[in-house]
């Protein structure tokens, strides 16, 4: 509680056990959360909210910018002298458990950008409507965590050559309470288990993670769908199988592993796992609706590619049909997102679009329009467009 009041509660010990400070208003989620007031709130049980693409703006996306995704309870009291991780499972011989402060001892330190955005951010473009939260552009940021690599604690722990996959078990509740029911158990294949950014971190931007966002520890795997990346992390199994926890299966974070007609049905044979996240960019200067009295603007924004790293970006004026190439750095480092730029110039007063357009490693662009339907519309990397005024 004193990690979401901020503070330390004096005569916290005094406290009844069970009894909420009012301080901690549970009916305000951008006081609970901190977070900034022009966020959208999508949802309240559980609380969803994603951001406008302009507070995206920072490199390194601060807590009151970043989207908030629950698919159960929140826990409530986390006690972090007695949080342990526990790895299990089939391809391990003997599980191992792990105190927060043997963790941070026993492994090196590690530090990375990674972008994370969830399978399903776009999804109110789609037609027909899939169901789930109606996101637009603002649910993806990309946040500096600190921890230790999970390879470096599956290799302490010894782990069997029929390994295939890991899953996440965590604390938050299932929306009905039921104790015997997982909010969420994801989980991501043995060879990004291994990779060295996949990270078990206990901070974010150089703090404690907020408790929203998986405080005290969290599986961090940068480039693939945010629902890969458990929060309140507190068991590991090691598979010798695909994990098939909690929203693996059925049209959970699966799409048609051949496209579809918008509004088909598909058997769940045919869905395949979403892995590696598709090419996409945001701009985040200026916001969308800018009125300008100059004919040249300064535009930016960032832009990511999952695994991939983003190896060109363009820029349109005129819906399209012809693009001009934007600088873009290199990424700080794999899986984080890179910042691009340009000096539009306008060529008479009226309205215009800047549409913006990365292309990966693999040559692979974004599409200009919303991309092939799926039952839950997920990977919607169509290109962000914002309006501008020239008067
Ligand atoms: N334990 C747990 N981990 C979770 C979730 C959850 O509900 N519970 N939601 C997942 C989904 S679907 C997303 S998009 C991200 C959201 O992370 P954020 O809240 O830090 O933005 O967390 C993922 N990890
Ligand atoms: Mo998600």
């Amino acid at each position: 509680m004193t990690s979401v009041l901020g503070m330390d509660i004096v005569f916290g010990e005094k406290l009844p056990k069970g009894l909420l400070p009012i301080g901690l208003d549970q009916d305000d989620p951008y006081a609970l959360f901190k977070k900034d007031k022009d966020m959208i709130l999508l949802n309240d049980k559980p609380y969803n909210m994603e951001a406008l693409a302009h507070q995206l703006d920072d490199d390194i996306t601060p807590n009151e910018y970043i989207f908030v995704r629950n698919n159960g309870l929140i826990p409530r009291e986390i006690d972090t002298e007695s949080w342990t991780l526990t790895i299990d499972g089939e391809s391990v011989s003997e599980p191992k458990t792990y105190t927060l402060a043997e963790l941070k001892s026993k492994f090196p330190t590690h530090s990375y950008q990674l972008t994370l955005e969830c399978g399903g951010n776009g999804r109110a473009e789609f037609d027909p409507p899939p169901k789930g939260n109606q996101w637009s552009l603002g649910a993806v940021y990309c946040a500096k965590w600190t921890g230790v690599r999970l390879k470096d604690v599956l290799e302490d722990v010894g782990i069997n050559s029929d390994a295939v996959y890991i899953g996440y078990y965590a604390a938050d509740e299932h929306l009905t309470r039921d104790p015997n029911k997982e909010a969420i158990s994801r989980g991501v294949p043995i060879s990004k288990a291994m990779m060295e950014e996949t990270l078990i971190a206990y901070q974010m931007n150089d703090q404690d993670i907020p408790l929203v966002h998986g405080h005290p520890l969290r599986l961090v795997a940068g480039g693939w769908p945010a629902s890969a990346s458990g929060k309140w992390l507190q068991r590991i199994s090691v598979r010798n199988k695909v994990h098939d926890g909690e929203k693996m299966g059925g049209t959970s974070y699966r799409v048609p592993c051949t496209p579809v007609a918008p509004g088909d049905k598909v058997e769940d044979e045919d869905m395949c796992i979403i892995e590696s996240m598709p090419v996409k960019s945001l701009i985040t200067y200026p916001k969308t609706g800018a009125m300008i009295s100059d004919k040249k603007l300064s535009i930016r924004g960032h832009a990511w590619a999952g695994e991939n790293s983003v190896r060109k970006m363009e820029y349109s004026i005129d819906f399209g049909s012809t693009w001009k190439e934007c600088d873009l750095k290199d990424a700080p480092n794999r899986l984080a997102w890179q910042r691009f730029s340009a000096e539009v110039e306008f060529l008479e007063e009226g309205y215009y679009e800047v549409w913006a357009r990365a292309t990966d490693s693999d040559g692979v662009s974004q599409p200009m329009l919303v991309p092939g339907w799926n039952p839950k519309g997920y990977l919607n990397n169509a290109c962000h467009r914002i309006a501008v005024k020239v008067s």
